[in-house]
């Protein structure tokens, strides 16, 4: 430390403690300190600690993802400043960070505004309420009411709000026993329920909900306590700038929807596919896809397609059955028609090899003829659509979102119309007329779905992890070894 900060400190201190600090600040003729705000204003960059997690922030192919990473960029942007994301190996670690002098300026990681936590941090206001629930194992008697949790062997996160809350209650539960680890992460201790190496862990919803499909005997026991608020947090003797403009921030993406969109995305699974279908997807992750994964990966690579997006249709169309049979005579893994076997090549639809390379040569052919003024990542959901609907209806949907003064090249926009392609009001007016639109939207919804949920099960980080791969048993995964950049590019 240089001698002239020590003594300036050492100053300060004494000021403080005779009360004339104030006073005397006042009076100082030395320029004032910029705010943080300023500070990061000026030297065009934001700093912001995070976690490691599928909840919170992730490498996937593509590069940088996970919901706060998401939400922690569009803030940097409209400061217009860099970002710089550090990740803390637990949370202790993570509030250490931010209390150095020099640390990140901004924790983003799905942290609750404990009372607790108040000494450690300050908090924004909310964007997300989450509520901890206990977490069991299918088949184990369900637990109902905090005594049960006595006598069981109970692991949570090092840190976490639910090591406070559980130690809270050994105040009035003294035989209540638990674990802090900060080895793991909340994939981890689902996990180890999932294969019952611990009995309970704690979790906060919100992460359940993004990890219960890899873990399909994984249950809420109760809720543990009231919903809570996560904040993003800044250090506790920081002054206000920062957090005033993130205030803003959280209540300008409330207000124009963009904050729910990035929900959905990430903890919406369950809402779309349904707790059966999420459990169902999992289990199938684990005892189908290995059957295929190469004949995917090999369709994706000979047509330039993401081979998880193929993998995605596939589990849409069949849940990867290679017998599937629809009641019109659509058959095989990719519901291939006799038509369109036929223009593919495919002599037998129920060649699983053959069908995924036929539904993948057609999904290659029918995104490079789609019209050029659709631009990614809309392109592949218009690409999907075509797959289910066909071409011409697809169109039909455009022209009615142009007619109602939508955009014709918006994918958001022309789902809306799709549904219409079943009513006669508006079928009649249409070039090709009725069609099962609603289907195609559900279609389309469910595949960018699974591709979301493949695209985190192969992360390339994940490559090694021994924890994560023997959950999902996914051989091989994780090579990323394909070429294209962006997801959404077929
Ligand atoms: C698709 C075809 C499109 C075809 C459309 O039907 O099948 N796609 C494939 O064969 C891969 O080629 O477009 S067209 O050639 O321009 O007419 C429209 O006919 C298949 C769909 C049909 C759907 N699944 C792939 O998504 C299906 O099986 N529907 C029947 C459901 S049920 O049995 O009535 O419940």
């Amino acid at each position: 430390m240089f001698p002239q900060t020590a003594f300036r400190m050492r100053a300060a201190a004494w000021l403080m403690a005779t009360g004339i600090f104030l006073l005397l600040g006042s009076c100082s003729s030395e320029e004032p300190k910029p705010t943080t705000l300023e500070r990061i204003q000026k030297e065009g960059v934001l700093r912001v600690v995070t976690r490691n997690s599928p909840a919170t922030y992730f490498q996937d192919r593509n590069g940088e993802t996970g919901f706060e990473y998401e939400l922690v960029k569009r803030f940097a942007e409209n400061l217009g400043v860099e970002l710089k994301i550090e990740t803390a190996d637990n949370l202790d670690d993570l509030y250490a960070r931010l209390s150095q002098a020099d640390g990140p300026e901004l924790a983003a990681a799905g942290l609750v505004a404990s009372e607790g936590r108040k000494s450690v941090a300050k908090f924004s206001q909310p964007y997300l309420e989450v509520t901890p629930q206990v977490i069991y194992r299918d088949g184990d008697r369900r637990p109902s009411r905090p005594e049960d949790l006595v006598g069981k062997r109970i692991m949570v996160l090092q840190g976490s709000s639910h090591a406070e809350q559980l130690r809270e209650l050994q105040a009035t539960l003294p035989e209540l026993k638990f674990e802090e680890s900060s080895a793991v992460e909340v994939v981890d201790l689902l996990r180890m329920v999932d294969e019952d190496q611990i009995d309970l862990t704690v979790v906060d919803s919100n992460e359940l909900a993004m990890n219960q499909v890899y873990f399909s005997k994984v249950r809420v026991a109760f809720d543990f306590g009231d919903s809570r608020n996560l904040g993003w947090a800044m250090a506790p003797g920081a002054d206000d700038s920062l957090l005033q403009e993130v205030d803003h921030f959280l209540a300008l993406v409330e207000e124009n929807g963009s904050l729910q969109r990035l929900k959905d995305r990430y903890y919406g699974h369950v809402d779309v596919l349904g707790y059966v279908g999420a459990y169902t997807f999992a289990q199938h992750l684990r005892q189908r896809l290995p059957r295929y994964e190469q004949h995917f990966r090999q369709a994706g690579e000979q047509q330039k397609v993401d081979w998880r997006l193929l993998a995605a249709v596939g589990y849409q169309e069949s849940m990867w059955q290679p017998d599937a049979t629809s009641k019109t005579g659509v058959r095989g893994l990719m519901m291939l028609t006799q038509g369109t076997a036929q223009a593919m090549g495919v002599a037998n639809r129920l060649d699983p090899r053959q069908s995924i390379q036929g539904g993948g040569k057609y999904l290659a052919l029918i995104h490079a003829g789609l019209a050029d003024e659709l631009t990614e990542p809309d392109r592949t959901w218009f690409a999907l659509a075509a797959y289910n609907i066909g071409i011409a209806h697809l169109s039909d949907a455009r022209k009615l979102a142009q007619n109602e003064g939508l955009d014709p090249n918006k994918w958001l926009d022309v789902q809306k119309m799709l549904p219409r392609l079943s009513q006669k009001q508006w079928y009649s007016k249409t070039r090709y007329g009725y069609a099962r639109g609603g289907e195609t939207v559900h279609f389309v919804r469910n595949i960018r779905r699974y591709y979301d949920i493949l695209t985190w099960v192969t992360q390339p980080q994940l490559e090694g992890n021994q924890m994560v791969n023997s959950a999902l048993h996914i051989p091989g995964i994780a090579k990323d070894d394909e070429q294209d950049e962006d997801k959404s590019t077929l």
